[in-house]
């Protein structure tokens, strides 16, 4: 399908595989020598090089300005394009912008995914809040939804964001942690800061160890507005739900992929997408009429508040696919710039104050990123007409012909749109008071909804928050910090400071003045399943070695395609692995994508083992598959096996009070995400195929 921004990049991009001119210098000249300095040499003996050489050294002083800062927050990111269409009616009653009500319309879009703490090249499935910015290329300018998969944020005030950032940042004296809020600093700001109570319980769930990009929320976290054709008002809170439901890695995992695989994320993203699995959220979005304001018992402006969906519900609106990578990281993922500040005619800003300050926030620092003129990089261009009278600046390329550059001018030229014909429209809002410092009498509760989250957890949920708080706990040596944190963990739930206490240290705390109120919402990540369920882009690894059984491993690997998924053979060694009844170097038997040192059992999603006795006489003796295997159970990913690979996993996984099938029919161990089968049939892996979709539900 066309998509709009495509086209527009295409008229700034060159393939170098399609196209061979020739080496030359950037301004053309052919060069025929890129490696070699010029040098004054007598034929034998070779001397000094001469500064003359312009080609090397233009070469060289081209690349040492190789690099922009990054940003400040949110360095380390992955991004693809794709578009967004309207599937029903539902935000009319609220808004005229076209991007949101017109189903016609495919919208081009570009999101770039993020981590926030970490430096550009800092590891994915670190614990981190993850960005989630989504620039709509409308028809009537670029909209830029900066969010993040989580619904609130640290604080209330823009002007707390330098305190926050350089206290969750890596410490000032030694710059350390990377890519961790595990640290004394961190701790003291939300020890010292209660309205961080809220957030610090998403960010220590398991919400921030993705197991995926693609299995996200995200949220637009600040309070926007929408306005109708009518000149009404609403507030608006904007949610993105993801088709594959919301996925987290465990923790175990997370820590192992940031050195295994540190750029998991980013694969995953790309490798979905390339192996036809775009991926999809549904835009929704929760609507209060602009006289409820003062409502609720929170105050509705607050980004440290949801607006729980019990009371206002989230309402379907579009759908976003993702279906095309990048061509290049860093003219597209690193030059792509947000600002909350622009929007489209329908949607508009709130009194919120985060919101405010992010307004002038973004756009300033995208002129030290990429300088004055970084709407005109091709990633941040609209692709609808633009035209205005700012001019120059450093790296102004586009070229505007005409005798005038102001307004008025005596040829009439670029008059202000006028409202009616699509020009912004502000809403014409009352506003009187008394200039003063003050925040909002209900901005001063900060525990209820901590608590709401809180008690909103599964029990294995519960368990994984106390043991994050612990580890980051565990990593702050300052006992005034670690301490204190539990007497503030103790203003949210007494059960959970208590346990935490007793793994970090220190004093048990008393019983809380603060009573937890014991009500809850739909927050577990449990409540977001996949639209429909699919193993659709799962990674699945198939182990062997020299004498597997050949037919099954075929059988599986078909399945396993014919389902979407994506089958991995990981073997002794890369290349070729020999099936029983096939001689050892003849022939080319079933190639290895990757050995069981190369990959881990972290970067697959479920674990096969197909039967062959030598086969398996040989993986049993490999300290490194049987630890694949032990690992697999251990993190809880569905482990199929069949014939001797039965015994093979129940004794890795040390099952032996468990009873696998050794017939034909096989067993399902569903507790365990477990199916055996004395051999593979249409039934036994159909089950099997049950089981590895239930864990990806
Ligand atoms: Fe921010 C980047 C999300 C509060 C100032 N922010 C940035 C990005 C995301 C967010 C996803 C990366 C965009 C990209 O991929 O290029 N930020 C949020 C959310 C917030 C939030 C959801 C709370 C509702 N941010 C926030 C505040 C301020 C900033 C309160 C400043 C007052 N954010 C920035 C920034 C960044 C940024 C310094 C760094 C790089 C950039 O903007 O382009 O301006």
């Amino acid at each position: 399908m066309s998509n709009k921004k495509i086209d527009d990049l295409n008229t700034d991009t060159v393939d170098i595989q399609q196209h061979h001119p020739g080496l030359t210098t950037d301004a053309g000249l052919k060069v025929s020598d890129t490696d070699t300095w010029l040098k004054v040499s007598n034929g034998e003996l070779v001397g000094p090089s001469l500064l003359e050489d312009q080609v090397a050294r233009e070469k060289i002083h081209r690349f040492d300005h190789e690099r922009i800062p990054e940003r400040v927050v949110h360095a380390r990111g992955a991004g693809a394009f794709g578009s967004f269409r309207v599937f029903n009616d539902n935000a009319s009653k609220y808004t005229s912008a076209g991007v949101l009500t017109d189903s016609s319309r495919s919208t081009p879009v570009f999101v770039r995914f993020s981590t926030v703490q970490g430096s550009r090249g800092s590891a994915d499935t670190v614990r981190d809040v993850r960005g989630f910015a989504v620039k709509f290329y409308t028809e009537e300018g670029n909209w830029d939804l900066v969010g993040n998969n989580i619904p609130v944020f640290f604080i209330q005030e823009a002007m707390k964001f330098p305190d926050f950032v350089h206290a969750v940042k890596p410490e000032p004296h030694n710059e350390v942690p990377q890519g961790q809020s595990a640290h004394n600093n961190f701790w003291d700001f939300f020890n010292l800061q209660p309205e961080t109570s809220h957030m610090i319980m998403w960010v220590m769930s398991d919400r921030a160890i993705p197991r995926s990009y693609r299995m996200m929320q995200g949220f637009g976290v600040n309070t926007y507005t929408l306005q109708n054709a009518a000149g009404e008002l609403f507030f608006v809170k904007f949610h993105w739900l993801p088709e594959l439901g919301v996925h987290s890695l465990v923790w175990d995992e997370a820590l192992k992929l940031a050195g295994q695989d540190p750029d998991f994320h980013r694969k995953d993203l790309n490798e979905a997408i390339e192996n036809g699995a775009p991926a999809k959220w549904t835009l929704a979005i929760q609507v209060i009429p602009e006289g409820d304001e003062h409502k609720y018992d929170f105050d509705i402006l607050d980004a440290t508040k949801i607006w729980p969906e019990e009371l206002i519900p989230v309402q379907p609106v579009g759908e976003m696919v993702l279906d095309r990578t990048v061509d290049e990281y860093f003219t597209q993922t690193e030059q792509v710039a947000f600002c909350t500040s622009h929007i489209v005619p329908g949607i508009g800003f709130s009194d919120d104050p985060l919101l405010q300050g992010r307004n002038f926030s973004y756009f300033d620092t995208q002129i030290t990123r990429l300088g004055v003129n970084w709407e005109e990089l091709p990633i941040n261009r609209p692709v609808c007409p633009y035209m205005n009278f700012n001019r120059d600046g450093a790296m102004r390329h586009r070229i505007t012909k005409g005798s005038v550059n102001y307004w008025p001018n005596r040829f009439e030229q670029l008059p202000p749109v006028e409202v009616a014909k699509g020009g912004l429209k502000q809403y014409p809002q009352k506003v009187s008071g008394v200039k003063e410092r003050v925040r909002g009498a209900k901005f001063q509760e900060h525990y209820k909804q901590a608590q709401l989250f809180y008690n909103s957890m599964t029990d294995v949920e519960k368990a994984h928050l106390i043991s994050a708080i612990s580890f980051e706990l565990d990593h702050c040596d300052d006992p005034t910090v670690y301490t204190t944190a539990v007497q503030r963990l103790n203003d949210i739930d007494h059960e959970l400071a208590k346990q935490v206490a007793i793994n970090i240290g220190g004093p048990l705390p008393g019983k809380s003045a603060r009573v937890n109120h014991g009500k809850t919402s739909r927050l577990s990540q449990f409540e977001f399943k996949p639209t429909t369920p699919t193993i659709k882009s799962r990674r699945i690894a198939i182990l062997v070695s020299d004498g597997f059984d050949g037919a099954t491993v075929e059988a599986m690997r078909t399945a396993i395609k014919a389902a979407g998924a994506l089958p991995f053979v990981i073997g002794a060694r890369r290349g070729s692995i020999y099936p029983a009844g096939e001689t050892p170097g003849k022939g080319e038997g079933i190639i290895a994508d990757h050995h069981f040192e190369g990959q881990r059992s972290t970067m697959f999603d479920a674990l096969f083992i197909p039967g062959g006795s030598q086969h398996v006489r040989s993986l049993a003796s490999n300290g490194r598959a049987i630890h694949w295997i032990l690992e697999a159970f251990g993190h809880l990913k569905p482990i199929g096996a069949v014939g001797e690979g039965v015994a093979l996993l129940r004794d890795a996984a040390h099952l032996p009070g468990v009873q696998f099938a050794d017939g034909s029919t096989g067993t399902v161990i569903s507790d365990y995400g477990v199916v055996t089968a004395g051999s593979l049939t249409p039934s036994s892996l159909s089950e099997g195929l049950k089981i590895v979709k239930g864990a990806a539900d």
